[in-house]
């Protein structure tokens, strides 16, 4: 068993409420959120960051962007205006090393962001 936190999760061996799922993705709740909404979209895949992404990848990208989407929609923050960011190396604040997207909305997002 990889010794990842995000592995673990998508493997079911840390127990986790995923607020969605498919064969390539899923969701949770951040724990320590930074906006009204944060969640978390979550390769099951382990790359490390962006720059560990392959031509392959291309598909599971898309469905990040899709699945953020589709939850923008459902919990109807599509139209006040949502983000979709990840964090690449520790000078951008990536604390796990398992790509993810953060899902961000609830408030005003400033830019340029800190
Ligand atoms: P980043 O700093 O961009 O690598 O984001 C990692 C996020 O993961 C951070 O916002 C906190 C979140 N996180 C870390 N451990 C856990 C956990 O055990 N459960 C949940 N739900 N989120 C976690």
């Amino acid at each position: 068993m990889s010794d990842c936190l995000f592995c673990k999760m998508a493997e079911g061996a840390i127990p986790v409420k995923k607020v969605y799922e498919d064969d390539l993705l899923f969701a949770i709740e951040d724990i320590n959120p930074v906006a009204p909404v944060h969640i978390l979209i979550i390769p099951k895949k382990h790359v490390v960051n962006t720059l560990d992404l392959t031509p392959a990848d291309d598909q599971l990208i898309g469905a990040v962007h899709r699945v953020a989407a589709s939850l923008a929609r459902e919990r109807g923050f599509d139209q006040e205006g949502f983000r979709l960011v990840n964090n690449n190396n520790a000078g951008a604040g990536q604390s796990v090393w398992h790509i993810h997207f953060h899902l961000l909305a609830g408030r005003k997002l400033g830019w340029p962001p800190g």
